[in-house]
């Protein structure tokens, strides 16, 4: 059985804008174009109880919310965030596929406790961007991605297929992405107006109304069946080596020398591989089993050694590790995609 999470940032943009105008925080706040016809990019939690989401006029906006602050888009800036999240997505799991600027699919196959690996990596990600995320996990990515938007902001939602269908039973069927606002209409006139009711509706009166093959393709929707398992589609995004101590390592020096012989080896590997990436992260856990991932990318995908090993040491002198250190490991994660070319494509699926 497969196991996805699904993690989204909360008020994207207007969270970006917070770290660097903390006082605004609490506040409702608008990123918003300026033009007449400029629409709400993003409105914080407190901006959403008066009425003003995604895609509102700004001049509704206004309106409904006079005193919100409004801020005009930076998207360079958004862009920059996203990359840092994106990188500390990747530096905690392998099988990272970005779908948009603050989302992405992770592939938790295979992790021997997958809800504290997320737990982890949602705290790695606000101590280190001081952003807050939504996750969700289940089976496929349906569920993950219905389970993440069930509790914002902050949510932790896991759930099996079973429950995803019982929780979100009396909900519209537009909730489940993949049913568009024209379906949901021809639903509500054939009377369907929940996902229950649409995964109970006989077979011959989808076919007749939908076709044959989109008919029972929106009944399997609404049953949260995802088509396939594994349908991440970027292969192989990083490669790591780590070691676990036989004895507890408390002396900087000694760790040094012990990462360089990590990068060493790991970037043997990857010269084999003909491999080069860009995002360099190391992994520290400390004699009390916490554990913590540095990364930090730089502008050209490499796997010389000398250049791994410089990041590697500054992301571990900058951690600065405050107890006896049990493990320690180093990754090079975003691969150049030359490398990746021989790879064969995976189905995306229909989400
Ligand atoms: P979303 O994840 O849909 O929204 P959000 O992050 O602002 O809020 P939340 O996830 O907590 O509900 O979109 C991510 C960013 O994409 C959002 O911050 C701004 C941008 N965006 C638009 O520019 N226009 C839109 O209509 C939507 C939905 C998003
Ligand atoms: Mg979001």
């Amino acid at each position: 059985v497969s196991l996805i999470a699904h993690l989204d940032a909360d008020a994207f943009y207007v969270s970006v804008e917070l770290l660097r105008r903390p006082e605004l925080r609490g506040l409702p706040v608008v990123v918003a174009g300026s033009g007449p016809r400029a629409v709400v990019t993003t409105a914080s939690y407190e901006a959403r109880k008066f009425g003003v989401f995604s895609a509102t006029p700004a001049s509704r906006a206004r309106r409904l919310c006079p005193d919100a602050v409004f801020i005009p888009p930076d998207f360079p800036f958004y862009r920059e965030a996203s990359k840092r999240v994106m990188d500390i997505l990747r530096s905690h799991v392998e099988r990272v596929e970005v779908v948009g600027l603050d989302e992405a699919y992770l592939d938790l196959d295979g992790l021997i406790s997958p809800k504290a690996a997320m737990r982890r990596l949602i705290a790695d990600v606000r101590e280190q961007t001081g952003l807050t995320c939504s996750v969700g996990i289940g089976p496929n990515k349906l569920v993950a991605k219905v389970a993440s938007d069930a509790e914002k902001p902050r949510g932790f939602v896991v759930l099996s297929r079973e429950q995803a269908c019982e929780r979100f039973a009396a909900s519209p069927p537009g909730l489940v992405p993949g049913i568009g606002p024209k379906t949901v209409e021809r639903l509500e006139r054939l009377g369907v107006t929940t996902l229950g009711a649409l995964a109970a509706a006989p077979d011959e009166l989808l076919a007749q109304q939908f076709g044959a093959n989109h008919g029972p393709d929106l009944r399997r929707l609404a049953r949260f069946e995802g088509a396939g398992q594994l349908t991440l589609d970027r292969v192989a995004v990083s490669e790591s080596r780590e070691t676990t101590f036989d004895c507890d390592v408390a002396d900087a020096e000694e760790l040094e020398r012990i990462l360089d012989r990590l990068t060493a080896r790991l970037c043997e590997g990857l010269a084999k591989a003909d491999r080069r990436g860009r995002t360099i992260a190391i992994k520290v856990r400390l004699d009390d089993f916490s554990t913590f991932t540095r990364a930090r990318t730089i502008g050209a995908a490499t796997n010389d050694p000398a250049v791994v090993g410089e990041v590697a040491r500054a992301l571990l002198r900058e951690f600065g590790a405050s107890r006896p250190v049990r493990l320690l490991g180093v990754r090079v994660a975003s691969f150049d995609h030359a490398a990746d070319a021989g790879e064969v494509p995976q189905l995306r699926m229909a989400v």
